[in-house]
């Protein structure tokens, strides 16, 4: 039997892409998206599209069992800075979302989990350059403890109870097809945006403030080449460290200066400031390359170049 998979959270800035992905390699109907909000057009007309809240673990059982799911990639979730002012919200759906699914992967209803985890995990005691796989963890917002409770659950339920759970930590994630929205590291995103439309950014971090970024593309063969990983390459339970590309706000600027010479950046740091502070400048994924394989194939220049054109393209420019 082919493998049937469902996407939780397919409406967010990683399922809109991870969705058609996925409905190109296994076929548009094995592959269900569902959210709690309508998902982009693509999604909806391509394939099956199920309307359910993560938190509600009857909705997500009936779901599995009316298509017959044997995969679930768990997208949903509030990120880093809405966390911060939702605190309840952000701990349950985070948490509970995860518990039912680590459920039904020990309960043989399902038999592989996707679920992301973040470099929020790192904490104001991690090493900051070149943060190792296995190094202090002591995070300090409500999306971080989140993330590293769920790496411990998901390493629990692996060795307890043989449930085949895969992670990688994602960095900050840049695209145009879809939006994120909450997190830390959205000014990568939004900075394009407002230089197409408008010639001028305010960046909510401070012009050096250097966190771990990855272009979508790269996330997305991250997220695939896990789940299709012989098991016996997967050491790690937890989550994986993955890198892509490092920069500053004023960095990414200069870059699309290259491109909008008329371009202006200036800085007006707020409550994200001192979560980005708290996170690595730059992430060491030895262990990730050496198990099963990962390599990153976009840089700063690269990445700015596809996300303008693409961004111009979208705005009708
Ligand atoms: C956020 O900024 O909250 C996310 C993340 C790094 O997990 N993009």
């Amino acid at each position: 039997m082919s493998d049937r998979i469902l996407i939780i959270g397919s409406s967010g800035q990683i399922g809109t892409e991870l969705v058609m992905r996925l409905r190109s390699i296994y076929g548009n109907d094995n592959v269900i998206a569902s959210d709690i909000k309508d998902a982009a057009p693509e999604v909806m007309e391509s394939g099956p599209f199920e309307v359910i809240d993560g938190k509600n673990r009857d909705q997500v059982f009936y779901v599995v069992k009316k298509h017959k799911i044997t995969q679930v990639y768990l997208l949903a979730a509030m990120l880093s800075a809405t966390a911060e002012r939702h605190v309840e919200a952000g701990w349950s759906l985070n948490m509970r979302t995860l518990s039912h699914v680590l459920d039904m992967g020990k309960d043989k209803i399902i038999k592989k989990i996707y679920w992301p985890s973040s470099i929020a995990v790192f904490g104001p005691n991690t090493p900051r350059i070149l943060t190792p796989q296995h190094t202090i963890m002591d995070p300090n917002t409500v999306y971080g403890i989140s993330k590293l409770s769920g790496e411990r659950w998901c390493d629990y339920y692996n060795q307890k109870f043989g449930v085949d759970v895969r992670s990688i930590r994602y960095p900050g994630i840049i695209s145009w097809k879809a939006d994120p929205g909450g997190g830390t590291t959205d000014y990568a995103v939004e900075i394009f945006h407002k230089a197409l439309k408008e010639g001028k950014y305010t960046s909510f971090l401070s012009e050096n403030t250097e966190l771990p970024m990855m272009y979508m593309p790269d996330a997305l063969d991250a997220t695939i080449n896990l789940m299709e990983a012989p098991v016996e390459q997967i050491g790690i339970r937890s989550s994986y460290n993955v890198a892509g590309v490092s920069f500053t706000p004023k960095k990414i600027a200069e870059e699309i200066k290259k491109h909008i010479p008329n371009f202006e950046i200036d800085y007006a740091p707020d409550y994200r400031q001192p979560i980005a502070d708290s996170w690595p400048q730059s992430i060491d994924d030895s262990v990730a390359r050496e198990q099963w394989g990962w390599r990153h194939n976009y840089g700063l220049e690269e990445m700015t170049v596809d996300m303008l054109t693409n961004l111009k393209i979208k705005f009708g420019m």
